[in-house]
């Protein structure tokens, strides 16, 4: 018998009329357990328990706040191997890539206990004379939030931890995939010290537990994470009713490799932002743009390094990559992966599946070079461990390269020139730019996000975090 984990709402554990499995993909024959699907009605619930707390939460102590998030983020921390553990086994990440991003969490919840006591407002004179105008934030009300199954703890706590410092009543849905890590967070936070109601849990599907978040009037904000076609329909939706709406969608990111890179830290930080945690992250390197005079040099050490990258079971020892997340995930990389070969890409490494000791959806990484700027496969985010390489003339075509693309989240370039290393740090339209660092992987107390399709509201993360969670009041004292 699996052990059943129920939603949380209004400060109590709460069953649900269906559960569902959630399941190992570096071993379908391991459930890791079964999670509450919420239906409409709890969710309306949760967010009605949500509103009767805002009144008195938003008007608390920042003291309080700061301890039960200082509370929080000290246990997370405290339980990472654990935690780690059940992340890597439900999502598929390896071990220390899922107790790195445990870590993350903790940290969040830290720097947001901090943040908690920093919450400053402004006064100005006023253009009359014997007024002062002061500007200030208060707390938004009660936001919904909606994450992906790619970081199953990171997420959740970049967007509960920054709703409830700034003194916002939460209901959270994490991703139906991978329930366990958020289920993890809500236990840790049920036992903080926040008052009943101030964070509720449900879990399920988009369709069902998503749809009723987005719809309800007493939702004053969502956040959300996921696939473009999603956030658009919930910003749709959201401003319908006036609601404010903060959305974090894909990527195509591109990693700019120029002659004077130094080669080895362009293959390594290619293979690190293409392929690792399977590459299913928004922020992966799917555009390797290389310009020509180090182009076949870097194919053939690409083609090389890979042949020492391991695939296999996020739990073992010596896995360098884990498995594609689910059969959907799975058959959407192998369907890109035809349509590739289909448009004449060259196949350098990978494009098949891997088998293990165990039944998985391992999927040897995947890299195609002599592609060009109008295959699908160079536009359409694929959400798994396939990279392309376009061939470019010079650092003008690559820039123009890199930034042709719909999406604008982050963008690497690979250079030792201070010159084109200063012009793509101002030129490239991306939210975030690297330089001689991979695409993905980024500091948890700074602004993340992007531009054109990728996002759209204001920032997540770091100080810049309060934009979306706050709203300003202007008040003129006579
Ligand atoms: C990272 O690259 O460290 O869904 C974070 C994603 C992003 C997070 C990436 N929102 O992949």
């Amino acid at each position: 018998m699996n052990k059943r984990y129920d939603n949380y709402i209004g400060g109590q554990w709460v069953a649900a009329a269906s559960y569902s499995h959630n399941i190992n993909p570096s071993d379908l024959a391991d459930v890791v357990g079964e999670y509450a699907q919420a239906d409409a009605t709890q969710v309306d619930q949760a967010i009605a328990a949500a509103r009767a707390a805002f009144p008195a939460w938003s008007t608390s102590g920042i003291q309080a706040r700061s301890d039960a998030l200082d509370k929080v983020g000290s246990e997370i921390l405290a339980r990472r191997e654990e935690l780690g553990v059940l992340l890597a086994r439900e999502e598929g990440k390896t071990l220390p890539e899922a107790i790195g991003e445990v870590t993350r969490a903790g940290n969040i919840f830290k720097f947001y206990a901090g943040e908690c006591l920093r919450q400053a407002g402004e006064v100005l004179a006023s253009v009359r004379p014997g007024v002062s105008v002061e500007v200030t934030r208060e707390p938004l009300g009660v936001i919904g939030l909606i994450t992906p199954w790619n970081f199953p703890i990171a997420i959740p706590a970049w967007k509960v931890a920054p709703a409830l410092a700034y003194g916002n009543c939460v209901v959270l849905k994490p991703a139906d995939l991978v329930p366990g890590c958020a289920w993890a967070i809500a236990e840790i936070i049920s036992r903080a010290g926040f008052p009943a109601g101030v964070f509720n849990l449900v879990m399920g599907s988009g369709r069902v537990v998503g749809e009723a978040i987005v719809q309800n009037k007493q939702v004053d904000g969502v956040s959300f994470t996921g696939s473009v076609g999603v956030g658009r329909s919930i910003a749709a939706s959201c401003v319908a009713r006036g609601a404010k709406v903060q959305l974090e969608m894909g990527g195509k990111n591109p990693q700019v490799i120029l002659d004077d890179a130094d080669l080895k830290t362009a293959v390594e930080l290619s293979v690190q932002s293409a392929f690792y945690s399977t590459g299913q992250r928004c922020t992966a390197s799917s555009r390797l743009i290389v310009t020509a005079g180090i182009h076949d040099q870097f194919v053939a050490a690409m083609a090389e390094r890979m042949q020492s990258i391991t695939v296999g079971n996020a739990l073992e020892k010596g896995t360098d990559i884990g498995p594609v997340v689910s059969q959907a995930q799975l058959e959407q990389d192998l369907r890109y992966i035809e349509i590739g070969k289909a448009e004449g890409a060259r196949l350098v490494c990978g494009g098949e599946r891997v088998s293990c000791a165990q039944d998985g959806y391992y999927l040897a990484p995947t890299l195609f070079a002599d592609c060009t700027a109008d295959m699908r496969i160079s536009r359409e985010e694929i959400f798994g461990p396939v990279a392309n390489i376009i061939k470019v003339a010079d650092y003008d075509e690559a820039l123009a390269m890199a930034n042709a693309t719909e999406f604008g989240l982050s963008a690497g370039i690979c250079t030792t020139s201070l010159k084109y290393a200063n012009h793509y740090k101002r030129h490239a339209q991306a939210g975030m730019v690297m330089v001689n660092l991979p695409t993905a992987g980024v500091d948890y107390h700074v602004p993340f996000g992007g531009r054109k399709g990728s996002s759209y509201g204001s920032r997540e993360q770091g100080k810049y975090a309060q934009e979306f969670y706050t709203t300003v009041k202007t008040t003129y004292v006579g």
